[in-house]
Formats: C-alpha cells, structure tokens, sequence
C-alpha cells in the first residue's frame, strides 16, 4: 500500500516535472556518452576524478538516452533501458542483489537496524546503476549530482533530485567487469591497502578499559584463532572529545599499541566528526572559524555523543588540511588505522538524524558555496580524504587504512566501509551477501557488514554461520553493540568457537590469493567479492543468486544454507584448505574453477607471520589439461610497489602423464621470488 503510494508519488513527480532539452551529448571516451541537459551549470562532479567532455559525437545507434525534466523543485533524468535487463548497484541497499522493482533513498542516514524508511536509505550514496542485458552486454549509468535524491529501478531508471541540472554518464561495453573497470577510471579506484588489513577484526562498543583490550588480545592468541586488528569504539576518548584518550580507562595508548604489536596485533581506532562545543579543548579552540553554519550564518550546534558540538566544514580545503594536521600527534600514540563513524553526519535530537538542509557550507578550490541539502552525502566522503590525508601526511611510508561509515560514489579511494548497524538476524545475515555485493557492483571493493550482527542478542547457530561464511568477505570484522550479549568467537560456547577458527584459519590461508584479488580491484577497479553472473554473464539463471558467490575470478564459496546454488560456467573442484572443515556442516563449500591455479599460505594467527607469496599452489586443471594462475606479492605495506618493488607471476600448469608441470610464465615487477619455491598440488 505504502509502496504503491511511494511509486504513484515519485511518478507523479517525474511527470509533473517538465521535459528538458539536451543541451549537448557526445562521447566523452571510447564506449562512454555523456549527456547534458539544458540548464546546466559548471560545477565540479562530485564523484569523477576528472571532468568529462564530449570529444566525439555519439554514435547514431548509440541506445541509452536519458530523458531530462525539472519542476517542483527537482531535477530529473529518466532512462528507458529496454525489456529483459537485469539491474544491480545503487550502492549500500537492503534488499535483494537483483535491483529491479526497487527503489532507494539518496540521502545519508544514521539507520540503526536498517528501521528508518524500511532501510531504503542507509548510510552511503551511489547514483549509480550497472545493468546487464539478456546476451551479457552491459551498462552503467552515473548521475553526477550529490544533492538529496531518489533512484527509481521501477520502470527503467529514474534519478529525481531536489537540486539543478546534472550530467549523466553512460558507459557501454560487452560485459559487466568491463563496464566497472570504466566505472573505476571514472570515480578512481582503491589504494592498495596494507596487507594487515586483510586479516580478521575484532570490534565492539566498546572495549574498556584497557585491560579488556588487553584480556581480549591474549584470548585470540591462547585459543589459536587468526585476528590482526583489535578496534577502539568512542569510549576510549575523554568524554568523547576527539582526539584525546579517557585518562583513567586508557592511561598510556602508546604502551597499550606497543604491547599489542608486540602479539602481531593493529589498532584502528575511531574518530567522530562532531567536536566538543568547550573553550577548554584545544581542538574546539583551534578549529574556530571552521565549522559548518546555520542558514543565518552562525556557527551551527547540534548534539552528539559528548553533547553540544561543532561541525568541521569538510568543503573547505582549509578545514581538511586542519583536520589532517590533527593525526599527527594521534598516530603518535602507535595507532594504525583510523575509524570514522556517525559521518552522515549524524545529529541527534533532530527531526532526521542530521543537521539542517539549510545549513551553510563554505566550499573552496572549485567547489561552489552550497546548502547542507548539497553536500549532505558528500560530507563523510570529504571527512574521509581528510583523515586519509592526514594519515599519509603523518606516515609517509605507510599504506593508511580508514573506515568510513557514510561515503558516497567514489568514497573507495579514501576509505574501506562497512554497513553499518545490522542486527543478529536471519534477515541481515542473508542480505549481508547481496549487500556486499552491489558495493562491490559500485566502485568500492573494501567492505562488509559486522559479522554476526551488531544490534540484538546473536544465537550460537546464527552467529557461527555468519561467521563461516563472513570469514570470505573482503573486510571481515566481528562487531557488537553495547549490551549484555559478549559476541567474541568464544563467546557461544565450543562448538560456534571452533567453526569461527577453522572459517578464519580458511581466510588466512587464503591470504596470498585475496591479496592478488586485492591488487587487481586497486588496480582496475573489479570487486574482489563478485556475484556469480560476473563469471559467466551470459547465463540468465545466474543474475539473481545471492546467496553463493566468488572471491576474484577463480574461488566460488557455496554458504551450507545454499548447496542448491547454481554454478557458472565450467567445471568447479571442490577444495579442503583446513584440518577438520569437512566434518563442520556449517562451513562454506569452496570450490575451484577448472583451469585455475589457486595460491595458499600456511595456517597462520596473524599477517604478521605471512611468508611473502604462496606456499602451496593449488592446481584444478580443465579438461585440456591447462590451467593459470596469478599470485601479486609485494612488501605487505609501504608504497615500493609503486615503484617495481612487486611480483605479479603468472603460472602456467600442464597435465604431465599422472601429475602435473609448472611454467612461470610472466612475471612483472622487479621483486625477487621468495626463497623457497612453492608445492605443487594437483586437485582431483
Ligand atoms: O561508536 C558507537 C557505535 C559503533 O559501535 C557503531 O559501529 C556505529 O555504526 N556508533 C555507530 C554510534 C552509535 C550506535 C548506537
């Protein structure tokens, strides 16, 4: 009823909206047609790295052409994308992978338990849709404009928002990898990150005080379950004043860090965009001038954890460069990573959850002056830059890791993301599939959900399959609420504890592979947690399975709850990595594709005692006998790599009467191979 209503109304406001003439449409690159309508002010994009331009004129058979309209307020574009197209991307959304028949919110928003607007927006922004047509040829279609919007795949697809004329980009290739390789060349891509950053998280709201950090760290180690990275949530602060730690509960950070690393642990700890409104705290005093302002031009006040706060105004270069300056003495502490949450930004007490529309940004270096309505959804996306700039302004030498909760199309070159505040149900553990997915189908490669669930009591069983599967998620991070519910892997008791160990004891020995995956997506822009219609585009049976999906090209995990998946094409060989998985019904089934030569590692507990490359090569061959291979290693952190110091091998194996032979076929990069070789292991 609800939804017929919405439909009828968001019809009514594209028709009401009256038809507006193309100004200009050409190509703006090879398969890429850019669309302007009339109306249209110069104005910096908010998510392409460089502005397009027509260079060539748009092919007379060139199909895809928004239709444009304005009225009410709104701009609008509409396509009409033509029968038996399958729809996917739209960014951070609940519901199913396969998009069509939906429609979403563009609007930033701090949505515990997916509640709010029946989590048809969530904290992240992308007007972006990739679709894929019957035969497997495929397109993208980008709405460069970050004003307060709505993304309609009801009737073809529709972008409505309450700001001027925008561009609209259309990128057209023979498949769908390809139209997101374009879509990376566009919006950019994700830095490479450190190899640390890979392995296993721990979070909760919070760990306090140390000593919990502490007791924590030793449980991992005393039972033998991998995890890099240990997580500090806001209570840490002094009264929740950014940038200071709580004297009392985290007396010495640096010693803490330095203890942590000791056992092969990282911290990455949060930093929240509202600052104390108290002439006593020297980062209120030192960003005076810099705030977000009320319509009247004051400086604007809204309250979050510590009370009255001021809003950094991330537009400005100046308030950026600020922020950054920040970290300095923060990273000091031994602090590796950087989280940055409630960056809607989210402001309580508030009819929605966030400052006023009307609300004044400065803006600076080609970005226009403009209402919060404006840069609501790029505001944790330009809190983001700066935190990461601020992290290699500290560190040159170090790969920065942050976690930002709001972004927007193109937030993956500052950040990794998460979605936010799930709940331990049925519900979000199967949508945390699809979810990761169509991110994945947007441009950022780095997230995941809070494994297990972050709000509401988790069961044994429900946690221990989140993380039998999670463990194959490209940020895999366990997370919990304030509460009474501890969700640790040992928590639920025996037999949940050791299903989490042997899944991550999969991941880890995973590692040189996914590192590969990695490295391709930094490069290219291509997910590294894919849906299976990536793999063979053509087969129409593939384009809705959200619950089976692949790791890169080559690894396809099968959850226990999906057996009756369907494959793409080719032959798949089922794999074993760790000592007891078969006999654990709740794992994942892998499987490698025939032709394939997978790289492992051994069983490790933390990045930290990763030999460099693999140490066993998996070989499946297909049924000529062949397989290929490719393994990226690289010093696990620093920025070397951009200057030869990598190998990226590829291999090639051939049948050999009853066993196998080995080609190093291509190896680019300048550095050496490990000292010892690989084992060949030929899969039957
Ligand atoms: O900082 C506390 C939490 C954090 O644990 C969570 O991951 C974020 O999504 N944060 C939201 C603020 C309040 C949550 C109720």
């Amino acid at each position: 009823m609800v939804r017929t209503f919405l439909l009828a109304l968001l019809l009514v406001q594209v028709l009401w909206a009256g038809p507006v003439r193309t100004r200009a449409a050409g190509l703006a690159g090879p398969g890429i047609a850019l669309f302007l309508p009339e109306g249209l002010e110069p104005a910096p994009s908010p998510s392409l790295l460089r502005a397009p331009r027509i260079g060539a004129p748009l092919p007379r058979a060139w199909k895809l052409r928004p239709a444009f309209g304005a009225g009410g307020g709104r701009s609008t574009a509409h396509l009409d994308c033509g029968p038996g197209v399958d729809l996917y991307g739209t960014g951070e959304v609940t519901g199913p992978l396969r998009r069509n028949g939906s429609r979403i919110r563009l609007w930033n928003t701090d949505n515990y338990g997916y509640g709010k607007d029946g989590g048809r927006r969530l904290y992240q922004s992308h007007p972006w849709v990739l679709g894929v047509r019957r035969d497997g040829t495929s397109f993208g279609v980008l709405f460069d404009s970050s004003w307060k919007a709505e993304l309609s795949c009801e009737e073809g697809v529709t972008f409505s928002c309450q700001g001027p004329a925008f561009p609209v980009l259309v990128i057209e290739r023979p498949g769908p990898l390809a139209v997101l390789a374009a879509l990376g060349d566009l919006t950019g891509r994700m830095e490479l990150p450190p190899l640390w950053a890979l392995g296993y998280q721990q979070c909760r709201y919070s760990y306090e005080p140390e000593a919990r950090v502490r007791e924590v760290a030793r449980e991992f180690r005393s039972r033998g379950i991998p995890c890099d990275v240990l997580w500090l949530d806001i209570d840490y602060m002094d009264g929740y004043r950014v940038f200071t730690f709580d004297p009392a509960k985290f007396p010495d950070p640096a010693r803490l860090n330095a203890d942590l690393h000791g056992q092969g642990f990282r911290t990455v700890w949060m930093i929240d965009p509202g600052v104390k409104a108290d002439s006593g705290y020297a980062v209120f005093r030192s960003g005076a001038g810099g705030w977000v302002k009320t319509a009247s031009g004051e400086d604007f006040q809204g309250d979050v954890w510590p009370g009255a706060c001021v809003f950094p105004d991330f537009t400005r270069p100046s308030v950026r460069a600020w922020w950054a300056g920040l970290y300095g003495p923060f990273l000091a502490q031994g602090v590796d990573g950087v989280w940055n949450d409630m960056n809607e930004p989210a402001v309580f007490g508030t009819p929605d959850g966030t400052m006023p529309e009307d609300n004044r940004h400065a803006g600076g270096d080609g970005l226009p002056a403009g209402p919060h309505r404006q840069y609501h959804n790029l505001y944790g996306n330009l809190m983001a830059q700066a935190t990461r700039e601020g992290l290699l302004a500290a560190r040159p030498g170090l790969r920065p890791f942050v976690l930002s909760r709001a972004q927007f199309l193109g937030g993956q070159r500052h950040a990794a993301t998460w979605t936010g505040d799930n709940t331990s149900t049925e519900r979000d553990l199967l949508q945390s599939i699809p979810m990761t997915l169509n991110l994945g189908l947007s441009g950022q490669p780095f997230n995941g959900p809070d494994l297990g669930g972050y709000a509401g009591r988790a069961t044994a069983d429900l946690w221990a399959r989140w993380s039998a599967v999670g463990a194959f998620f490209p940020f895999c991070r366990g997370h919990a609420a304030k509460g009474p519910q501890d969700k640790e892997p040992w928590a639920f008791g025996e037999s949940a504890e050791r299903t989490a160990r042997i899944a991550l004891l999969r991941r880890y020995r995973l590692l040189p592979y996914l590192y590969t995956c990695f490295e391709e997506a930094s490069r290219t822009g291509v997910p590294v947690m894919r849906p299976l219609f990536l793999a063979d585009p053509g087969n129409p049976a593939l384009r809705s399975e959200e619950r089976a999906f692949m790791i890169g090209p080559d690894l396809l995990v099968v959850p226990a709850w999906a057996q009756d998946a369907p494959k793409p094409r080719g032959a798949w060989i089922p794999l074993a990595l760790v000592e007891g998985e078969a006999g654990d019904p709740l794992q994942a089934r892998l499987f490698l594709r025939a032709g394939a030569i997978l790289p492992l590692g051994p069983e490790i507990l933390t990045t930290r005692d990763a030999p460099e490359g693999a140490t066993t090569l998996l070989v499946a061959l297909d049924a000529r006998g062949r397989a290929t291979g490719r393994i990226y290693a690289d010093a696990g952190d620093g920025f070397s790599y951009r200057t030869g110091d990598f190998r990226l091998a590829t291999y090639e194996a051939r049948r050999k009467g009853r066993g196998v032979g080995l080609r190093l076929a291509v190896v680019r990069g300048g550095r050496p191979p490990a000292a010892r070789p690989p084992r060949v292991v030929l899969l039957h």
